[in-house]
């Protein structure tokens, strides 16, 4: 486990020669660092099971890590294994408290990750990070100014920031509009699925499902995942969410992600599937509704004033330092 040599920095000693900003470190670490290759302090968390490695880097502007560097930390057999890695970045825009990027296990990078901000408000939390309002974070993401606030039961809710439907923003070809109740036919393995386009910052394709398609997708998520994913009415690719409606205020969903396949949570996915049970006036606006993924719960609302909000866990799984040749 990793323990850094002032509670002050979360730097590994071997990194500070090369980041002299943070300065105090115990000379003997700092002297074994030189013929080390280069650690970089890492900590995994995870929300529902959809899990991360997470990296301070508050202090510079690029990612630690690469892409491709981060594909191989979330490989699950030769590296860390996770369906992400997620970046805390110095603040971007004025009034912001810290900046998140993120790598999806593959090394693409989404705009936005609902169960990884929530993983990162506790990382922040855990690192003695404060806010400018005490328990919230203002982080800017890809999709914007995004707003996690620790509870007290531990849980996170997050102001995930208003959806996008217009389908040249998700982006989408499928003309999922007012006009079309929202619903429009996207054709994988010679059917038509009707479904709901929806941006969280990332893009989403929601359709609904009954029992017995639910059932059948499960056991088949591996090779028809892909299919929809990289369908042609998705330039950007698309996560896939697959949706049984059990209540006006219960959903079940699973998930096939961009860039990361099969998940066992998918937060921006939960919040995009809510709107899209909305607009197609399954569940009520403005109401508190559960939504269950294969990692458990997340409750989920859309509220009057546009804004989604979700609610959900993010728990400390472990520290460590990833070797240099990672
Ligand atoms: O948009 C994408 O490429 C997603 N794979 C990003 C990750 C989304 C995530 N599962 C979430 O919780 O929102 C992390």
């Amino acid at each position: 486990m990793y323990e850094p040599c002032f509670a002050s920095s979360f730097l590994p000693s071997s990194l500070v020669h090369q980041r002299p900003a943070r300065t105090r470190v115990c000379t003997v670490r700092a002297t074994a660092a030189v013929a080390a290759p280069a650690m970089t302090a890492f900590r995994k968390y995870h929300g529902l099971g959809n899990d991360f490695v997470l990296i301070d880097n508050r202090d510079s502007e690029t990612p630690a890590l690469g892409a491709e560097a981060a594909a191989a930390v979330c490989d699950r057999h030769t590296g860390v294994g996770a369906d992400g890695v997620i970046f805390m970045l110095p603040a971007a825009t004025e009034g912001s408290d810290f900046a998140m990027r993120l790598f999806n296990s593959d090394g693409s990078e989404p705009e936005m990750c609902g169960n990884g901000i929530r993983c990162l408000a506790r990382f922040a939390a855990d690192l003695g990070v404060r806010g400018q309002a005490p328990g919230t974070f203002r982080v800017d993401t890809g999709a914007g100014l995004i707003v996690p606030e620790l509870l007290d039961d531990g849980t996170v809710r997050v102001d995930m920031g208003e959806p996008m439907l217009s389908p040249c923003y998700i982006p989408t070809t499928l003309q999922c509009t007012l006009e079309n109740s929202y619903v429009a036919p996207m054709t994988v393995n010679d059917r038509d699925w009707p479904t709901t386009a929806v941006s969280m910052g990332n893009p989403h394709a929601v359709i609904f499902v009954n029992e017995e398609d639910y059932a059948k997708l499960d056991r088949d998520l591996e090779t028809i995942g892909p299919e929809f994913e990289t369908n042609h009415t998705f330039p950007a690719k698309t996560n896939t969410e697959f949706v049984r409606i059990l209540a006006p205020d219960r959903l079940r969903m699973l998930v096939w992600e961009r860039g990361a396949g099969r998940t066992r949570a998918c937060g921006t996915g939960a919040c995009a599937v809510v709107v899209a049970a909305v607009l197609t006036e399954h569940v009520a606006r403005g109401k508190d509704v559960t939504v269950e993924l294969p990692g458990g719960d997340l409750v989920i609302s859309w509220a009057d004033d546009d804004h989604v909000f979700m609610t959900g866990p993010a728990q400390l799984v472990y520290s460590g330092e990833l070797a240099g040749d990672v």
